[in-house]
Parts: C-alpha cells; structure tokens; sequence
C-alpha cells in the first residue's frame, strides 16, 4: 500500500512539475521598465521608424484570461486564451467585458494564437502540435490540423495561416491542408527579431507582439523586414497594472481603422491607432 501511494504521489509531483515549468516559460512578468525604456531608445534617422499607440478608448478586459490570440470578425471579438487547465475560445463582448460564448480546452491544451478563415477560427496549441478548426457559429470543432513544433501566434493573410514559433521566424501555411507553403526569418536593422508572439495580418502587413517586451513590430511579411516599431510601454498605469502579465493580443478592426490591444491578465482592452513617437 505504501508504494502504491508513493508512486502516486511521485506522478502528482511530475505533472504538477510540468505544468508549473511550463507556465513559467509563458507567464514570466513583463520586462522591467527600464529594459523596456532601452529597448524603445531613439534611433539614428536610417534606422527602423518607432510609432506609439493613442489610445482612444479602453474597454473592461477579463483579468483571468491568459491571452493568447485576439481576433475581430463581422462585429465579434474573439479570444483565444491560455495556460493548462484553464484555457479558452471565447466570443467577448467588446463595450462590457463580457464572455459571451466560452468554450473550455481540455486540460492538456494549452491554447495560443487565433485567426478566422471563412466561417472557421483556427487555434493553435502550445506544444501539444494540434491546430483546433472551430465553427464560428457554434464553437463546435470541425477537424483538426498537425503540426511540428510550438505554436504561438496565427492571423489570415487571405492565402495563408501566418504562425510564428517564439523563434523569428514567420510559416506561411496553407488554410486547407496546413501544409507549408514557405518561410520567411523577421530581422530589423538586419539583426534577428525573436520570440515573435501573437499576430494579426492588416493589408499586405502582419503585426507581431515580441514577448516579454512592450513592443509590437509591423513586418513586410514577403522579406520578414520590420517596417516599423511601435513602443506600446506605459498603457497600463500602476493603479490597474495589478498581476497583469505582457502585452499580447493584437486585432485590427476594419470598420474604423483602429486597433484593439491588450495582454495577458490585463484589466483592459485599448482602442488605438498608431502616431509618430513624439
Ligand atoms: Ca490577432
């Protein structure tokens, strides 16, 4: 009976093992401001331009969810939100906050990136290499996709499913098969961007949080060149910075040209629209 228990208590202990290391891996705090401050400094006049987000307006944000994909779509905003056990697709009412459609993911998937094809949302995981195919109207899963290694970020450019992997690489794939159709390395000023993360493709440009910094690239999705920065520090003040996490989720709305922003844990949703850093 006693080795029973301890075997037991020894499998208990390497699941809850895993999980906390895994989400470690993804819940790290935000960069600390200065690193932040450094990484947005000035830049010589040749170099990559830096935008900042106006914020127009905020909208109240669930602060348990662990985002991971944001996605606007024929008036609904669609969410895809994370972590083991308490991950989600979700329809959320943009003015209120509230969810108006959630369904659960299993507790072994860990849920990432979101983009719409047709009348379907795609889902990535984690590192589980399942994609989730969900029927918009009725959040029920039509098929699934395989694939090779993490999955991260995932917006529709019209052709192809743009996916990053936490590394600087952008996979273009094809919506039907998920098969790969190519692959393009994101540099800025030539050098390497990593840990790209959540998406969103915006006529011919694709938008990629970096994580665990505040800033959001626009990258030529055809040479992976970065465009543009856009240093999105200081959105959260101290009083609703609360256990906010990073800065993730990007979705553009069409009907006005604005951008919807938010994070992981964060108390808020901006609307915004890019301007010159002053
Ligand atoms: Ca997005």
């Amino acid at each position: 009976m006693t080795k029973w228990w301890a075997i037991l208590a020894l499998a208990a202990a390497a699941v809850g093992g895993g999980a906390l290391f895994c989400d470690a891996q993804k819940a790290t705090p935000a960069t600390p401001r200065a690193a932040t401050a450094a990484a947005a400094s000035p830049s010589p006049a040749t170099a990559t331009p830096t935008l900042r987000p106006e914020v127009l307006a905020r909208y109240p944000h669930d602060t348990e969810a662990f985002t991971q994909g944001l996605l606007w779509r024929n008036g609904h905003l669609f969410e895809s939100t994370g972590l083991y056990g308490e991950s989600s697709l979700r329809e959320v009412d943009l003015r209120t906050g509230t969810v108006v459609r959630r369904h659960d993911l299993p507790a072994d998937l860990f849920g990432e990136g979101l983009a719409a094809v047709r009348d379907h949302l795609v889902q990535l995981t984690w590192k589980h290499g399942t994609a989730l195919v969900w029927r918009t109207a009725d959040f029920s899963v039509a098929r699934q996709f395989a694939y090779e290694g993490e999955g991260w970020g995932l917006c529709f450019d019209g052709e192809h499913l743009v996916m990053s992997d936490g590394s600087d690489r952008l996979v273009f794939r094809d919506p039907d098969s998920f098969a790969v159709a190519r692959t393009v390395h994101v540099t800025r000023d030539g050098a390497p961007v990593r840990a790209l993360n959540e998406l969103e493709c915006v006529d011919g440009a694709v938008y990629a949080n970096v994580w665990q910094t505040d800033e959001i690239v626009r990258i030529d999705p055809r040479t992976g060149r970065v465009e543009a920065t856009i240093d999105a520090g200081g959105l959260l003040d101290a009083a609703s910075r609360g256990h906010a996490d990073v800065l993730n989720g990007i979705a553009f709305v069409p009907e006005t040209g604005h951008f919807l922003i938010t994070g992981k844990l964060w108390p808020w949703v901006f609307e915004v629209r890019w301007v010159p850093r002053r």
